[in-house]
Order: C-alpha cells, then sequence, then structure tokens
C-alpha cells in the first residue's frame, strides 16, 4: 500500500509503517518537507496498523541538514523540534534508517527518534559551525547526553562527521546494519514493536563535565584556534546548557541560536557554501558536454608548484609522471614529495601502507617523449614565455591525440602556448595556488579557441583532486591576480604615503588575513612579483627598493621583515621602512586608522573584481570571492571581497574610489563602470548578472 504526500511517502510493510523522505538532491528540510514530515508522522501514529515506524531517506542519503535556503528570512512552522515533540510523544517506536549523510537537523531529527540504525558507510554530525550558526533543533542537547560531552564538543564545534564505527562506540546509533538498509531497519523494528518503556534521547540523564575547567579549556583552546569566529563559543555555550535540565536546555539552545542565525559571520558563510557549490556550474557549457576520463597526469617542472601538483595528482589516485630537466633536478623533485609524505606520516595525517601506495603512482623522467600516454599534461615550469613555447611547441606532435595540455603560468599568454601546440582546443590554464598541497581553489583558465569539452574536463579534474575549480577566462593575472596586484599597488600607494609596513599588515589581519599582505610577500619571494613587474614596465619604486637591497622576503633572511635563522616569524625591521622612506624620500609618518588601511585596500581590489565582471573574465562576483577566500586567505567569515562591498554598500566604496581618483589625480582610480552603475541603481553585485 502507498500514500502518497510528495515529499514524505508512506509505505506499510507488514506491521511496520516506512516513511520515505524523497526531497532531492539532499532531503534538506524545507518548509514543505517538515510539513509533509509531521503529516505523515501524525498519520502513521494513528494508523492502527502501524505498530512501528521507520523513518528513512531516498536518495543518495538520509538528510544533510535544515534548507539552508530558509536561513535569509523567519522560518516557518512546523519547525523540526514541533516534528521531534511529535515523535517524542509517540506511543509507537519510531526507528531512524541512516545511509549517507544525517546532518545538522538530520541528526537532530534522528536523535528525537527512539532507535538509530544506520549503513556501514553513514556518516552523522552537527557541521552548523561551518555555516557560522549553532545547531537548533536539540542537537546541542541531546548529543551530550547520547555521546558525552567531550564526543559532543568535538562535533558540534569542530563541525565534523563521524563514520558508523565511532557512531556505534559512543552510543549514537543502536546497530549497523549490513547489507539492504531499508530490509534491516524493518526487521529492527518489528524486533523493537513491543518493546516498552520506549528509549527516548532526553530522558537521559544529564551528562557532568569530567573536570571543573572542561569548558573553560575548550573557550581558551577554541578562542586560540580560531579567535574571529563567533559560532564556534556559541556551540560552546549552547553544550554547556546541555547540564540543565533538558527543557531550560532546549530554551537556551534556541536563544543561542537565534542570536547566530541571522550575524554577517553566518550570512557570509552561508553565501560562500552556495558560492563554491555555484563555481561548479559554468555558464554557456551545456550540462551533456563530454567529459574526458584522466587517469594519467604528465607534470612538467619539479619545482615547488610542479611537486605539489604531482602531490595532488597522487592523492587523488592518478597515475603521474614527474618530468624535471636533468638527473640533479628530478632527483630532488622526487625527494621533496617523499619528504611531503614522510612528513604526513610523522605528523599522524598518512598511513605509511598509504605513502607507499601514492610513492607507487609517481613516476619521474626526464624526457618529455615519457609522456606520450598522458591523459593530462600540466606544465609547471619557471614563469618565462620563451621556455613554456618551446615545451607547448614540442608536447604538439608527442602527447597523444586526445591529451589536454595545460600550463600552470599565473599571468602569461595562454593563447600563445594554445597555438605553439597546434591544437589550441585542447589547452587550457590550471593555475594552482601555492601551497598547491595546501590550497584548494584552481582556475580553470579559458583560452580563446579551448572546446568546451576541454573546459569541462578541466573542471572534472579539479573536482577529482579536490580543489574547487573555478572557470575564468584569460587575461593578464585571471581573477585571483589581478586584484593581488591592484592589492600590491594600493599597499604601494600607502607606503608612499608614509603609512608603515606593520601598519599596513596589521589593518589586513585585523581584518582577518591570516597575514598582511607585505607578509604574505615575504612568503611568496618578493623577486617573483619583481620580475614581473620589470616584464610588463611597472615601476613601484618602493616595493622594487626592497628588492633592489637584495631582501628577497623569507628565503633570503629578510624582506618587508627579517627572519632569524630558521625561524618564519616575521620581525619587525627597522632597516626595510628605512629602505622604504630613502627611495620616498621623506621619513614622516600618516598615522591612518586600520579600518581606513583596509577600506582603501579592499576598495582597490574590489574595483578590479567590478572591471573582470564587465570583461567577462569572471562569470559571477561570488566565483571572484571563493578564489580569494580558497587561494589567498580572505577570511571566509566575510564572504569575499565582493560579498563585503556589497554589505558595506557600493555608494560608499564608489566614493571612496571617487575622492581617490580626485586626490591623486589617478583616472585608474575611479569606480568602473559597472560598480558605478550597480551603486548608482542601488544593486548590489550579488544581483548583477551578466545579460
Ligand atoms: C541545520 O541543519 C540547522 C539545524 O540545526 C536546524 C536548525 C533549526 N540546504 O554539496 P553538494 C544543495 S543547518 C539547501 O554539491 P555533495 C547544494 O547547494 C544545515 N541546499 O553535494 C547543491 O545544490 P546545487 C546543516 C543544500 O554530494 C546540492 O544540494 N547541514 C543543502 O558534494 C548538492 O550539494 C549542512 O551544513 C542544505 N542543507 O555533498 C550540510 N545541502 O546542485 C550541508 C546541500 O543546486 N551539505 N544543498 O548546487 C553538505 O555538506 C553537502 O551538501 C553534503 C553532500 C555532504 C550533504
Amino acid at each position: 500500500m502507498e500514500a502518497g504526500l510528495p515529499l514524505v511517502k508512506t509505505e506499510q510493510i507488514g506491521k511496520v509503517a516506512l516513511l520515505i523522505i524523497d526531497n532531492p538532491p539532499v532531503n534538506a528540510t524545507s518548509h514543505a518537507l517538515r510539513a509533509a514530515l509531521k503529516a505523515a508522522l501524525e498519520a502513521a501514529i494513528a494508523d492502527p496498523a502501524a505498530a512501528a515506524i521507520v523513518l528513512i531517506g531516498a536518495g543518495r542519503g538520509f538528510i544533510a541538514g535544515a534548507d539552508i535556503t530558509e536561513f535569509e528570512r523567519k522560518r516557518e512552522e512546523p519547525l523540526n523540534p514541533a516534528n521531534i515533540a511529535v515523535m517524542e510523544q509517540s506511543p509507537k517506536p519510531i526507528i531512524a534508517a541512516i545511509h549517507g549523510h544525517a546532518l545538522g537537523g538530520g541528526l537532530e531529527l534522528a536523535m528525537g527518534c527512539h532507535y538509530r540504525v544506520t549503513t556501514s558507510d553513514a556518516k552523522l554530525g552537527q557541521p552548523e559551525v561551518k555555516i557560522g550558526i549553532t545547531p537548533g533543533a536539540g542537537g546541542t542537547q541531546r548529543l551530550p547526553r547520547l555521546v558525552g560531552l567531550k564526543m559532543a564538543l568535538d562535533m558540534i564545534v569542530g563541525g565534523d562527521p563521524i563514520d558508523a564505527k565511532t557512531a556505534l562506540a559512543y552510543g549514537l546509533i543502536n546497530e549497523i546494519i549490513e547489507g539492504d538498509l531499508r530490509a534491516g531497519a524493518i526487521a529492527f523494528a518489528e524486533r523493537v514493536s513491543d518493546k516498552r518503556p520506549l528509549p527516548r534521547v532526553r530522558d537521559l540523564p544529564a551528562p557532568a563535565p569530567p573536570d571543573a575547567d572542561f569548558f573553560a579549556a575548550a573557550r581558551a583552546e577554541t578562542a586560540k584556534r580560531k579567535p574571529e569566529l563567533n559560532a564556534p563559543q556559541a556551540c560552546i555555550d549552547a553544550v554547556e546548557a546541555a547540564l540543565l535540565p533538558i527543557d531550560d536546555g532546549l530554551r537556551r539552545e534556541q536563544e543561542i541560536f537565534g542570536g547566530t542565525v541571522f550575524s554577517e559571520q553566518a550570512r557570509a558563510l552561508r553565501y560562500l557554501f552556495f558560492a563554491e557549490r555555484d563555481a561548479a556550474k559554468v555558464p554557456g557549457l551545456a550540462a551533456d558536454t563530454p567529459i574526458k576520463t584522466i587517469a594519467s597526469v604528465g607534470v612538467i617542472g619539479g619545482g615547488t608548484m610542479g611537486s605539489a601538483i604531482a602531490i595532488c595528482c597522487a592523492d587523488a589516485g592518478l597515475s603521474v609522471t614527474l618530468v624535471e630537466a636533468d638527473k640533479l633536478a628530478l632527483d630532488r623533485a622526487l625527494a621533496t614529495i617523499r619528504a611531503h609524505y614522510d612528513g604526513a606520516v610523522k605528523r599522524g595525517r598518512l598511513q605509511s601502507d598509504e605513502r607507499e601506495k601514492r610513492l607507487a603512482r609517481l613516476h619521474g623522467a626526464m624526457l618529455l617523449s615519457d609522456l606520450r600516454g598522458a591523459d593530462l599534461i600540466i606544465e609547471a615550469v619557471t614563469e618565462e614565455l620563451a621556455l613554456k613555447g618551446k615545451i607547448f611547441t614540442e608536447l604538439g606532435p608527442i602527447a597523444k591525440p586526445d591529451a589536454l595540455l595545460a600550463s600552470n603560468t599565473s599571468y602569461l599568454d595562454l593563447d600563445l602556448l594554445a597555438e605553439a601546440s597546434q591544437r589550441p582546443e585542447a589547452v587550457l590554464g590550471l593555475h594552482f595556488f601555492a601551497p598547491a598541497t595546501v590550497m584548494r581553489v584552481m582556475e580553470v583558465v579559458r583560452a580563446a579557441k579551448s572546446a568546451p569539452s576541454t573546459i569541462a574536463t578541466g573542471m572534472a579534474f579539479g573536482r577529482k583532486i579536490r580543489k574547487i575549480a573555478v572557470t575564468v577566462g584569460a587575461c593578464d593575472g585571471f581573477v585571483g591576480n589581478r586584484l593581488l596586484t591592484q592589492r600590491g599597488r594600493e599597499v604601494e600607494r600607502l607606503l608612499a604615503e608614509g603609512v608603515a609596513i606593520e601598519a599596513i599588515d596589521r589593518a589586513m589581519t585585523e581584518f582577518g588575513f591570516p597575514v598582511g599582505p607585505c607578509a604574505a610577500g615575504d612568503i611568496a619571494g618578493l623577486d617573483i612579483s619583481y620580475r614581473a613587474r620589470k616584464q610588463r614596465d611597472r615601476f613601484w619604486p618602493l616595493a622594487d627598493a626592497i628588492v633592489d637591497a637584495g631582501r628577497l622576503g623569507q628565503k633570503s633572511g629578510a624582506g618587508y621583515y627579517r627572519y632569524e635563522s630558521g625561524s618564519r616569524t616575521p620581525l619587525p625591521d627597522p632597516e626595510a621602512q628605512r629602505i622604504i622612506d630613502a627611495a620616498r624620500g621623506s621619513d614622516t609618518r600618516a598615522n591612518l586608522p586600520s579600518d581606513a588601511i583596509a577600506l582603501r585596500i579592499l576598495s582597490a581590489m574590489i574595483n578590479e573584481g567590478a572591471r573582470l565582471l564587465d570583461e567577462g573574465i569572471a562569470a559571477r562576483a561570488s566565483d571572484i570571492d571563493v578564489i580569494w577566500v580558497y587561494g589567498y586567505g580572505f577570511p571566509a567569515h566575510r564572504g569575499g571581497p565582493m560579498f563585503y562591498a556589497d554589505l558595506v554598500g557600493l555608494p560608499k566604496i564608489a566614493e571612496r574610489l571617487s575622492a581617490a581618483a580626485t586626490r591623486f589625480g589617478d583616472d585608474g582610480l575611479k569606480p568602473a563602470p559597472l560598480l558605478a552603475r550597480l551603486a548608482a541603481e542601488g544593486k548590489t553585485f550579488h544581483d548583477w548578472k551578466r545579460s
């Protein structure tokens, strides 16, 4: 028998009512689903034919949580707590049958059931903290009662899910079903249908803290690791409320949830959640665009970047051939890779047998012709057009006919490389960010003649190596480095006005960047941007003066800061400031407040973002944000430069830029036409769509 509610279907199997939650793609508990679930629960509870009720998800998982899109406005009843109340008052046992994910509100609903069974590969978690909120349907009260305070705190403050085996060991679930979940859950339901009293999580005793300073220690540790974020601390407050009688704890949880859900940080993190997923959708690329299979990758160049790219590929199970020009360089690259894996084993991040498997996927070679079998060849040699051009010319006839040819260039003309290869349709840019093993984003650069399937395959390759791939157009610097150049230019202007190096960096770290722009330059190596400027006849006298003084950053022991031998800690260095002051011909200091410095730097970047949208290099503002958050350490809780601009208000950004253009007599500082237009129309970058 089947009764038809659209989002929750009920099937009666013997004496068990099976409630199938079917709200693709992830069974998020939207308002419609919550209402349908309430109706289905009430009907099954009232139905004398049902002795037990099983809740199961259709599709690839149980429930991924609340529908995040609804958090921008007041959510309508019935909310999940109402459904949990119905379940907890049920005189019949209710069993959650979990496969795939039970996350957030999904796990909260499951904990409102009397029993939980899962497949062996199920994952259970409270990831709310990752979108800047606390659990809001009893998770902070029921989870500690089931698994203890320590585990609950780890799960709720960390946000990472646990696997079924761990969940069973901690008492979060009652059984792992081997084989068919539906059949196993029904058999479980039949077994417990007569058992009374019904076990309810709410009836478990409030957990006791393991020691007196348990919560104080958790707060201190979280403040140290995530000083800028509000939600982790709010999560600790909510879990602490589990010491109260359950209804008092639930009330406290609601207050705390209400305080986080509309916060700027939560809005920014929610925005990023969808921005990341939107980045996967490439405008103009048909859904049925053929994607080539990439099983083997050739990497040319075993420097820092090439080695890291090879590691990313080997980590993802791909076979990699790394080509270097001579034996010495090749041995050095392979030793770097081995050292990377040894370090991971030493830190407990990798099992030693897994290290051996990954190393076994890596082969060294010294001839381009060794790449003739590769499905994808990524060139990652020094940023010199002549050298790269020569490689692409040679690759054309060597690579197999359907291979893709990619360059990791950051600035050079991809179309020239494409033409050199004689198969421009197969050429694309794959721009990784340093350190490539850590940074999560990758620009997939579309050259003028890149075939749609080349781009679609580049995006699929990005997913395969667990990067957030973003398609961008080809130009000098693509998206990320175009903004980086504007940031550097504004830093140069601030230095010229007499703002101190440390004041600039402090302003940006106070804004939330892990390091300021000057310290970041020291990490990257100041000679790299210096060379790029010289190639473009770009003259930044102050930045140049630092490099001309032989200060290349961390690698030479001094840049904008000085570094003690073996240390990466930037130490303020009066000598660097003296070099800058000598180059600007003044040692007067300008004392701008941090927020004014940050706004100036960000406005210059935002203006460039507007130009990138206008030029079609970036498809949407959120792509720029994703690239800057995951490629350059822009603070995620601020959403990215373009989201930040919308938050501050485009008129204010435009006004600031106009004032700077007048003050410096530089038309290049004027608001970009798109920014000026949106500001005048009272619109946001988020509203903007390419016509
Ligand atoms: C919560 O539960 C609060 C509670 O305490 C209750 C308070 C009252 N909502 O990631 P994918 C979309 S807060 C709306 O690519 P995967 C997603 O945008 C929530 N939409 O798949 C995408 O759409 P599109 C706590 C959602 O297989 C599509 O589904 N839960 C939601 O790589 C596929 O997503 C979380 O934070 C959602 N909750 O990964 C979990 N989730 O195709 C959030 C996904 O149009 N979700 N979508 O781009 C995830 O972590 C992953 O989606 C998951 C699947 C691991 C489940």
